[in-house]
């Protein structure tokens, strides 16, 4: 019989892209290296808000190629692709609705990344999905996370979800042709209407596959794995495994931590062996690409599933 997870399912390899403004100085503040993984930049660094707001004028990836880009995964094996399309730093990497802190509107670049992809992978059959911030969001004064900036003036989470993560989930849904995964993160205790908005919303394209990130009572369509596999199959019937292939998910200057090609391949086999899914991470940079450290790796492993792979 047929299921809409029929095709994650046999896909086994996916690419799971963070990127955003905190690219530009690979995560580093003010020249500091700062602990964590790069996209944590404005938390780790206690960025106020009005300050980290410059960083957008200074995003300008004229390198970034959609085509080029999907077709590195492509070839890597993936049938699958998930990017930030709007990460805990509240900055949108899409022509957004209802937040002008976003890539069309505020930064030199003006080109709505998430729209190019999302035409890049429907011309060469990879599928496509978004990752969404539901819950933290450090900019709105009713999301979740920012403890540090106190001018400030805070309003309740109902009226961030209302007026940005709603409308913005509910633009992505609709204006990007079919979404294939939409990807929640870091759950936060919301009031259950909230929760209830976002979860009705994947109804929008009733084939859109989600993780279990939404909240404790949504348990998705498959349980997320952070960093690590699991020793012995899960109990879960669907589950995924997403890693960076570096140390950090954001691209981060300082960070030479690559697994090797062959870590990775064993990885996949060991990942696919239990039934699981890989969504492997990778991190352009602020111009637009990614290190050849990622892009040699990806072509190992293309070649290595060329060899041994059923596609
Ligand atoms: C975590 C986030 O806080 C990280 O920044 C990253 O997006 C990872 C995949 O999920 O919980």
């Amino acid at each position: 019989s047929s299921d809409r997870m029929d095709w994650w399912r046999d896909a086994k390899f996916g690419m799971f892209v963070h990127w955003g403004i905190y690219s530009v100085t690979g995560g580093e503040y003010k020249g500091q290296k700062l602990p964590n993984s790069a996209e944590w930049m404005m938390a780790r660094g206690k960025i106020p808000v009005a300050e980290y707001e410059r960083y957008a004028g200074r995003f300008n990836p004229t390198s970034f190629d959609a085509d080029a880009f999907v077709k590195l995964a492509k070839d890597a094996g993936m049938k699958y692709l998930v990017i930030t399309a709007k990460h805990h730093d509240g900055f949108s990497m899409f022509d957004s609705d209802s937040n002008d802190f976003n890539v069309v509107d505020s930064t030199p670049f003006q080109r709505d990344i998430m729209k190019e992809l999302s035409v890049a992978c429907q011309n060469q059959g990879i599928r496509f999905g978004f990752y969404y911030s539901q819950a933290q969001d450090w900019r709105h004064p009713g999301g979740f996370g920012n403890g540090w900036d106190k001018s400030i003036r805070r309003v309740s989470n109902d009226t961030y979800v209302d007026e940005k993560a709603v409308p913005e989930v509910r633009q992505l849904l609709t204006e990007y042709g079919p979404i294939a995964i939409f990807w929640w993160d870091t759950p936060r205790r919301m009031t259950r209407e909230s929760f209830d908005k976002l979860h009705s919303l994947t109804g929008l394209q009733p084939n859109t596959i989600t993780n279990d990130r939404l909240g404790d009572d949504y348990p998705g369509d498959y349980k997320t794995f952070e960093r690590h596999i699991p020793k012995d199959a899960p109990g879960a019937a669907d589950w995924e495994v997403c890693m960076p292939i570096s140390g950090s998910w954001g691209y981060k200057r300082s960070d030479t931590d690559f697994k090797s090609a062959t870590t990775l391949i064993r990885n996949l086999a060991d990942i696919a062996s239990k039934g699981g899914n890989y969504l492997l991470n990778v991190s352009p940079t602020g111009e637009g690409t990614l290190l050849p450290q990622a892009v040699e790796r990806l072509e190992e492993i293309g070649e290595w599933m060329r060899t041994n792979g059923d596609s």
